[in-house]
């Protein structure tokens, strides 16, 4: 069917190679509707998981509300900030075509919104599919300020039910179902906030690589496991790294982990109690997903907000047909758990075809840095007597199958829907971003340098770009095709998950070992297998491979469209806090002019 289909469409796209840009913009018309959504911020007393801290709230809920679209619609994104500090909020995935005046971001895009000031964001949804709102100053996100945002696709953009099933009773309760897809946010929580976090990191001279709970749509527990269930889930890839050391008694890599941290100076007496061991267990709410009986399938877009955990998710006896990436459609496939990188979205369908009862929704940190766990539940008939029985779980603590029957999806097997091949365009530019840590534990290269914090208290480079920094920039002309290299260069690095703002780009080519060519071109010579052009993965954000036992490397390809500043960076907090970013000065040659409303 879809090769098929494949088939048909590759002559027109052959044709079409040298003008055709990938969805942006101009292909979808406006809706001529506009959607105003308002959000006030205020700093409240909260118990997130149970723990008592101050928390970002919007509209005094947390997580903040959910923004539904249809594609085409313009949005007018009010933010009016009560906190007592400055914030932005940023679009995660939405591309800010021809608006980069509303990306959210500080230094760049505009000024940190001031205690009692407000900020109109305004801006097109150009692209369909799962995408999330989520603060972009400082550690800020950390502390509560993420929502989900959903596109319904256009009319006009083709889906990939077919491949799922050819019947049409079917076919209807999937396209029911994700016209009606509800948001799942998986996220961590500390029992600090990001600014005593961050505090802490330089007090300590230590990455703080933990968190103390996993939430799901802002719901969880602080569970502490015990030693005997902490050493017995020890994975081989843990005790590679610990030596002779155990896990903290909260699932944690010691501070003292030379390994983990590099030989930098630091302070142990520093290290607040939770960073990295202190367990105090606290009980919070359990998200409690309620199915409509009447649904033969529900639809979840699975967002990750964490600012830590790799999270694996999964549903007791439901498998996932995941059909969408990062907004993107894919070609349907069918697993039993998916783990989820920070900043990515994974839109899946379940059948609702088991008896009427609870079953347990299960989320495992799947990191190295740490073992940490959470529970909520699916729903459904909640009517009927509930079923007796425990649900029968398909992972375990840490995220790894319970039998060789259930599967992880593999990212390998993905095939976007339609795919792209992007093997034959002109490339402008390569560049080669190092990835190590820089003079500190918590301070992180991208490129030649690091991009510290204090530039979001800069003038925004959208207004005055010369006086961007040479080693914290790049420069590219707008209609041109960039590769960035990620070149993580030494070993006992976690996947670092490359978010990039504005458009999608093409994630080309991975592999193991130091990068060590002048251009993909050079490298597609010596290490074919390690690329794909045919059916790359279309993405807003994507990991360089785990960096285990020597160095690896990343490669994406894209299309300059949109010009404007866009940050690119890692979506771990503290290491983008630590400087694992860049601005990319796209289309520099066609930068437009702000309109008066956003002037400085
Ligand atoms: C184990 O730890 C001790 C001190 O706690 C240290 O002296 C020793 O070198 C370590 N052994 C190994 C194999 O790392
Ligand atoms: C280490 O941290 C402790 C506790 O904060 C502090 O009293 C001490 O001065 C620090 N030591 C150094 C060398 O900075
Ligand atoms: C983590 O898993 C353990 C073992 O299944 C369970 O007892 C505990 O409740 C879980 N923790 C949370 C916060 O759900
Ligand atoms: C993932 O899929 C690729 C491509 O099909 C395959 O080579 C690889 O072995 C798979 N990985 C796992 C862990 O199954
Ligand atoms: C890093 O330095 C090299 C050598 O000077 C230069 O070619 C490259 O453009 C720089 N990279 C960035 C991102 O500034
Ligand atoms: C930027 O380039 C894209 C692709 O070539 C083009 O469609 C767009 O109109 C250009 N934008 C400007 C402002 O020139
Ligand atoms: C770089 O790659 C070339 C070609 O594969 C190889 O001959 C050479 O040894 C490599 N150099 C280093 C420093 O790894
Ligand atoms: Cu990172």
């Amino acid at each position: 069917m879809s090769t098929s289909r494949r088939g048909l469409a590759l002559p027109i796209l052959l044709l079409s190679m040298i003008s055709f840009v990938y969805g942006y913009g101009e292909s979808i018309k406006a809706t001529g509707n506009t959607v105003s959504f308002q959000i006030t911020l205020t700093w409240e007393d909260s118990r997130p998981a149970g723990i008592a801290r101050k928390m970002i709230l919007a509209n005094d809920q947390f997580p903040a509300p959910p923004l539904n679209l249809k594609q085409g619609d313009d949005v007018e994104f009010l933010v009016i900030n009560e906190l007592p500090f400055s914030t932005t909020v940023h679009f995660h995935g939405i591309e800010q075509y021809e608006t980069p005046w509303s990306d959210g971001t500080p230094g760049l895009s505009q000024r940190p919104i001031a205690p009692g000031d407000s900020f109109l964001y305004k801006w097109r949804a150009t692209n369909y599919g799962s995408y999330f709102y989520h603060a972009h100053k400082r550690g800020q996100q950390e502390d509560g300020l993420y929502g989900a945002i959903h596109i319904l696709s256009d009319t006009t953009i083709e889906k990939p039910f077919a491949m799922i099933s050819e019947d049409q009773y079917e076919l209807k309760a999937i396209e029911k179902a994700e016209a009606k897809s509800s948001p799942i946010i998986l996220s961590d929580v500390r029992q600090l906030t990001s600014n005593e976090v961050w505090e802490a990191e330089i007090a300590m001279g230590r990455d703080a690589l933990c968190a103390n709970a996993l939430l799901v749509n802002g719901k969880g527990s602080v569970s502490c496991l015990g030693r005997q269930t902490i050493n017995q889930f020890t994975s081989v890839a843990q005790r590679g790294v610990l030596g002779n050391q155990s896990l903290t008694d909260i699932g944690c890599l010691p501070a003292t982990n030379t390994v983990a941290q590099g030989t930098f100076s630091h302070n142990i007496s520093a290290i607040p109690p939770s960073v990295f061991a202190g367990c105090t267990p606290s009980r919070g709410s359990a998200e409690q997903l309620l199915a409509n009986p009447d649904g033969v399938y529900v639809s979840y877009d699975l967002i990750s907000a964490a600012i830590i955990s790799t999270i694996t998710f999964s549903i007791d006896e439901h498998p996932l047909y995941v059909y969408g990436i990062d907004g993107q459609y894919i070609e349907p496939i069918l697993v039993d758990a998916i783990t989820i990188t920070n900043g990515a979205r994974y839109s899946v369908l379940v059948k609702l075809d088991k008896p009427a009862g609870d079953y347990t929704i299960r989320v495992a940190n799947t990191g190295v840095n740490q073992i940490l766990n959470g529970t909520a539940f699916l729903t459904y008939h909640p009517c009927v007597t509930a079923q007796e029985q425990p649900s029968v779980p398909s992972i375990d603590i840490i995220g790894v199958p319970t039998s060789p029957d259930y599967t992880v999806l593999n990212e390998s097997t993905i095939v976007p829907y339609p795919s792209q091949e992007v093997g034959h365009v002109h490339v402008a530019q390569t560049q080669v971003l190092k990835i190590e840590r820089y003079h500190q534990s918590y301070i992180w290269s991208l490129g030649n340098s690091s991009y510290p914090l204090t530039l979001e208290e800069m003038s925004p480079l959208l207004f005055n770009p010369t006086t961007g920094q040479k080693d914290l920039t790049i420069s590219t002309r707008n209609g041109t095709w960039v590769d960035l290299v990620f070149d993580v260069t030494n070993a006992l690095q976690p996947p670092h998950p490359f978010h990039k703002h504005s458009n999608k780009f093409f994630v080309i080519g991975q592999g193991e070992g130091r990068w060590n060519y002048s251009s993909v071109a050079e490298a597609r010579q010596y290490i074919p297998e390690s690329f794909n052009f045919q059916t790359p993965q279309i993405r807003d954000t994507f990991i360089t491979p785990p960096a285990a036992t020597g160095p690896t490397w990343l490669a994406i390809r894209y299309h300059v469209v949109n010009p404007g500043p866009f940050l690119l960076h890692c979506h771990i907090q503290v290491h983008q806090s630590g400087g694992m970013a860049l601005a990319l000065l796209d289309g520099i040659d066609e930068w437009p002019e702000v309109p008066e409303e956003y002037q400085l």
